[in-house]
């Protein structure tokens, strides 16, 4: 008899998510990324009493799958389904027929919504968890989120979701390092007091103080984005030193994974002019692959013969306005 989360492995917001969940259901957790999803889902243990799905957005390739799964654990347990990435309305229907609770709002981000599922389970302290994922994802000056802030310290809010940011990405690698985070924070922690949270943060402010150098001098500008192939593991951080660098309003870094295709990170500045989620989705898709995600953050995975592909038509839809 036991809840079950699964939650996003990559960033604060999938941690502090699971960790709001696990603090007001128990239970178990696990922590994937995008292209797990699937695996997860039919990995659910056959004793869980309920299932929260937490900050994993889906993409239109695999979705009729998603469902289908998604609507197979409802019938043996009450499905939760806490996002924030764009869903298409017949998306969102489709889980909504499926037997899902779904709590998707592209407003605030999952642990926030998150909390506010939670909230009569969750003591005072769980606020704080979900402020972290809003300053990460950059969603602190939402409607929830923003009046949640006003009601703390901003610094030591800032402070403690940077530093929980920085060490993941310092470890960003070994998912056992975010699960004891996840743990750690279930218990109401404030990150600099756990473990070794604070060194591991300098340690990473040290690797983006090298990486913005090593960007300047292996990216490549196009007409509207500049673009870096990097083995770096944080991508995003990549993309985000590269409209810094050159100037641009879309940088995109990639990496190519042992399975022969390219996983990329988008992204934009307010100078972008497109949502970068929707028009990566739809350019992935002619690639022979998939992506979507935010208006300003978003990611894909193509087959690594259709970066050049995939490059050039970005740039083109960037410069048609
Ligand atoms: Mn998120």
């Amino acid at each position: 008899m036991a809840h079950h989360c699964i939650s996003h492995v990559k960033d604060v917001d999938g941690l502090s998510s699971a960790a709001l969940v696990l603090a007001a259901k128990g239970g178990t957790f696990r922590l994937t990324d995008y292209d797990d999803v699937m695996r997860e889902l039919q990995a659910v243990p056959r004793s869980a009493t309920g299932l929260t799905i937490c900050d994993l957005g889906t993409n239109a390739s695999n979705f009729p799958e998603f469902v289908a799964a998604l609507a197979g654990l409802a019938e043996r347990m009450p499905v939760t389904y806490i996002d924030h990435h764009f869903l298409a309305e017949d998306a969102k229907r489709q889980i909504a027929q499926a037997g899902v609770d779904l709590r998707h709002d592209v407003a605030e981000c999952a642990s926030m919504l998150t909390y506010l599922t939670y909230k009569g389970a969750l003591p005072e302290a769980a606020r704080l968890l979900a402020l972290y994922g809003a300053v990460t994802d950059y969603m602190d000056a939402s409607p929830a989120a923003g009046a949640m802030m006003e009601t703390f310290d901003r610094q030591f809010v800032l402070l403690e979701a940077t530093a929980l940011a920085f060490a993941l990405a310092k470890n960003g690698k070994d998912y056992s390092y975010a699960e004891m985070l996840v743990e750690e924070l279930s218990k109401m922690k404030a990150p600099h007091t756990i473990d070794d949270v604070g060194p591991q943060a300098v340690a990473q402010a040290e690797v983006v103080r090298l990486l913005a150098d090593e960007v300047r001098a292996k990216g490549t500008r196009m007409n509207r984005l500049a673009y870096m192939a990097t083995t770096e593991s944080s991508t995003g951080n990549v993309a985000k030193l590269l409209l810094g660098a050159f100037g641009v309003p879309v940088g995109v870094a990639y990496k190519v994974k042992p399975t022969g295709n390219a996983e990329f990170s988008l992204r934009s500045t307010s100078e972008g002019g497109v949502h970068l989620g929707k028009e990566i989705g739809a350019i992935a898709q002619r690639h022979g692959g998939s992506g979507g995600g935010h208006e300003r953050a978003a990611g894909c995975s193509v087959p690594v013969r259709e970066v050049e592909g995939l490059l050039n038509d970005l740039d083109a839809r960037l410069s048609a306005g």
